[in-house]
């Protein structure tokens, strides 16, 4: 039986967390951008740190149009972004940091998607498709001399108000993106 301080202790609390973004860790084939393959290839020196958990920036497939090409803007949740390698690539990973003990978080935002994604391109369709209500959908609106507005004035408490126009860009239209120069 587990005494009382080991049943207070989470992972998550007390555990050292080291955050990978793929793109600039890592690259092993020489194409100039960090990759899956990569990391696998420091894991022991990720152990040899004192690593407990990796925390992975995005790695699904995405056009990377969001804030600094982090990749938060998702395609497909069930396919990897092509240059960091295939979802092999993940177990991988996974298999070879947890024979060291080590755990692996995945980071991706569920409250939006890329507007490439195929739920937002059946939302955008029709007023009657199965997936419009997937997304939150408002009329445009305009200023008195007829020009479109920003979708809002929300601000951020990350990154100002942009991150919160060009979230709202990636569900409504490239014009948007266009204006935010993204
Ligand atoms: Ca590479």
């Amino acid at each position: 039986m587990p005494g009382q301080k080991d049943q207070l202790r989470t992972w998550w609390k007390e555990s050292s967390v080291y955050q990978i973004y793929p793109a600039s860790f890592q690259d092993s084939n020489g194409d100039g951008i960090g990759d899956l393959k990569g990391i696998i290839s420091r894991v022991d020196y990720l152990k040899e740190l004192g690593v407990d958990i990796v925390w992975l920036s995005p790695i699904f497939k995405s056009p990377q149009i969001d804030m600094n090409r982090q990749g938060y803007d998702v395609a497909d949740y069930r396919a990897i972004h092509e240059p960091y390698g295939d979802i092999s690539d993940v177990d991988t990973l996974k298999d070879k940091l947890h024979e060291r003990g080590m755990k692996l978080v995945l980071d991706l935002v569920m409250n939006h998607t890329s507007d490439q994604h195929e739920w937002f391109q059946e939302s955008r369709k029709s007023k009657d498709n199965p997936y419009r209500d997937w997304y939150i959908w408002r009329p445009p609106r305009y200023d008195a001399q007829g020009n479109r507005q920003p979708p809002n004035n929300w601000e951020s408490h990350f990154q100002g108000t942009q991150r919160i126009e060009q979230r709202q860009c990636t569900s409504s239209q490239l014009a948007c993106r266009k204006r935010l120069g993204v």
